[in-house]
């Protein structure tokens, strides 16, 4: 590309991006609920030519844990208010009540940009569909802007005159999603997750296993055992206490999934179990292994190998 075809787009870019411009906007304009949300509303110029000398903006119903942030040279002043309900925030707390307004005083030239800064937090609860609105009034040393018009249903916001900022929600990914993505299995009508095992010590000849097992399907499977590199086989085990003691054996049957159920095999329940070890497993390591289900049949798997004692059962778990 030449200076001057590139000259000719970088032109083309700026006008084409110039009507979004002339408003008061929120520039991240999409944020994930279920997070914190860092929301920067632009303000490209005044009351006609006129300064801007305040800047207010109310925070929708749904954006919680609002706190803006200090802005040399401008007095911020905030209101606080309760929420229509009560939210989940993050480490299980819940959120009632917030900010429920900022404004910013000082001065901006009309020849000039700014940007007005606040974080705020978006609750898992809130559904991705509809875009929330931050209604802006611009005052100006002559008149005020009142940014606060909201579309209607099926209204362009470009055919408004004063526009809300608003900004669209994305939807959060799936509840663990990101760290089952890697390990994620299907077979068949099955999905299985995050299979993972224990670094052993040097003697030890058994190892527990766990994953977690979905049934996407409309009848139920069993996963009956299976075999691995580095060992004799895969056994099915059921931790249960017994008068008083822990015990565990093996589910000669297979561990029945159900239509629709997620069967977790985790420490101190049900677990596979795999045996006759011809060396240690070590931390880092991955573990193939092949598991056998009744109906979806042998399917491969990793097994992570995590930490001597990772996530172990209270109480001290296996005896062997
Ligand atoms: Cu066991």
């Amino acid at each position: 590309m030449t200076n001057r075809s590139t000259l000719l787009l970088i032109a083309a870019l700026g006008t084409a991006s110039a009507p979004a411009f002339a408003h008061v906007f929120v520039q991240s304009g999409t944020a994930t609920v279920g997070g914190s949300y860092r929301a920067v509303l632009a303000v490209p110029h005044g009351c006609g030519a006129s300064p801007t000398t305040k800047i207010t903006v109310q925070i929708p119903e749904g954006m919680i844990a609002v706190k803006p942030m200090p802005k040399p040279g401008w007095l911020i002043e905030t209101k606080k208010g309760p929420y229509a309900q009560s939210y989940d925030f993050m480490h299980g707390m819940k959120a009632s009540e917030g900010i429920k307004q900022i404004s910013w005083t000082g001065k901006l030239e009309n020849d000039f940009y700014d940007e007005f800064v606040f974080s705020a937090y978006l609750p898992a609860s809130l559904k991705a569909d509809a875009p929330l609105y931050l209604p802006t009034l611009q005052t100006c040393e002559n008149g005020s802007e009142d940014w606060a018009q909201i579309p209607a249903a099926g209204q362009d916001s470009h055919s408004l005159k004063s526009p809300a900022p608003a900004v669209r929600l994305a939807a959060a990914p799936a509840k663990d999603a990101m760290a089952q993505m890697a390990g994620m299995i299907h077979a068949g009508d099955l999905m299985i997750s995050a299979p993972w095992t224990r670094a052993t010590p040097p003697a030890a000849k058994v190892a527990g296993g766990y994953l977690t097992v979905t049934n996407n399907g409309k009848s139920s499977d069993r996963l009956i055992g299976g075999s691995f590199a580095g060992g004799s086989r895969i056994e099915v085990h059921e931790m249960s206490v017994t008068d008083g003691v822990m015990k565990m054996r093996p589910l000669n049957a297979g561990l029945e999934i159900k239509p629709g159920a997620t069967v977790k095999l985790e420490p101190g329940g049900y677990h596979l179990m795999l045996m006759d070890l011809k060396k240690p497993f070590a931390k880092g390591e991955k573990i193939k292994a092949q598991l056998q289900f009744e109906k979806a049949g042998k399917v491969d798997v990793e097994l992570d190998v995590n930490a001597v004692g990772a996530s172990a059962p209270a109480g001290g778990g296996h005896a062997h």
